[in-house]
């Protein structure tokens, strides 16, 4: 049994959603960021982690992929060209995805609000359009690295969820249209299900 640290409405959803398509248990401790029960897990304070047994893991993208290896799903196997060319778009998102939005909500409510500056937020929401246009063009087939969905798919339609409740311009034509049916699938309703 896993236990996911952190709440639903952080990049523990991520995690959960992994498990969920994995067909595994696990409970959830629902440590907000920065909190002494986060930092019991990971010494920044961030989430989420994943207890598995004994060990503690960081990062949710570190994570999905550790389950994706270890259950055999999810992913190309390791040591091939389709994994390197999946690892290639997971560190894209991160770069071009998750970097921009995370620093939209640096300068909205994590920095100390005189180290914010709200004037970022234009060009960033431009930088994020600009990358999705760009996945439009990176999308393999039914799912963006072709015929199966592997980590980046979650990944990417975190992001663009996050993108939503960051007031950020929508996201419009087949990268919508992808991310829309990734929403229906079970384990995302699954995951939704708890925050209610
Ligand atoms: N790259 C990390 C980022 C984790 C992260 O920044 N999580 C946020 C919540 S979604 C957090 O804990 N922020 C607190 C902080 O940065 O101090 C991951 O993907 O897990």
């Amino acid at each position: 049994m896993y236990t996911v640290v952190g709440a639903v409405k952080s990049r523990a959803f991520r995690v959960m959603w992994m498990l969920e398509e994995l067909g595994q248990a696990y409970d959830v401790i629902p440590a907000a960021p920065r909190s002494d029960e986060a930092k019991k897990f990971n010494p920044s304070g961030k989430v989420p982690a994943l207890l598995d047994g004994e060990e503690v893991l960081t990062d949710s993208v570190a994570i999905m992929q550790y389950l994706a290896d270890k259950h055999g799903r999810m992913t190309a196997p390791a040591g091939t060209p389709a994994r390197a060319r999946q690892d290639a778009m997971t560190l894209w998102l991160v770069d071009e995805f998750d970097a921009i939005l995370w620093a939209a909500a640096k300068h909205s409510f994590v920095f100390p609000e005189e180290q914010r500056v709200p004037q970022i937020k234009d060009s960033l929401k431009a930088e994020f359009a600009r990358a999705a246009g760009k996945l439009e063009e990176m999308i393999k087939g039914d799912f963006l690295m072709g015929d199966d969905m592997t980590v980046p798919d979650i990944l990417a339609v975190h992001c663009i969820n996050w993108s939503i409740g960051a007031g950020f311009p929508k996201v419009e034509g087949p990268v919508a249209d992808w991310a829309s049916r990734m929403r229906e699938r079970p384990a995302f309703k699954a995951v939704r299900g708890r925050d209610a």
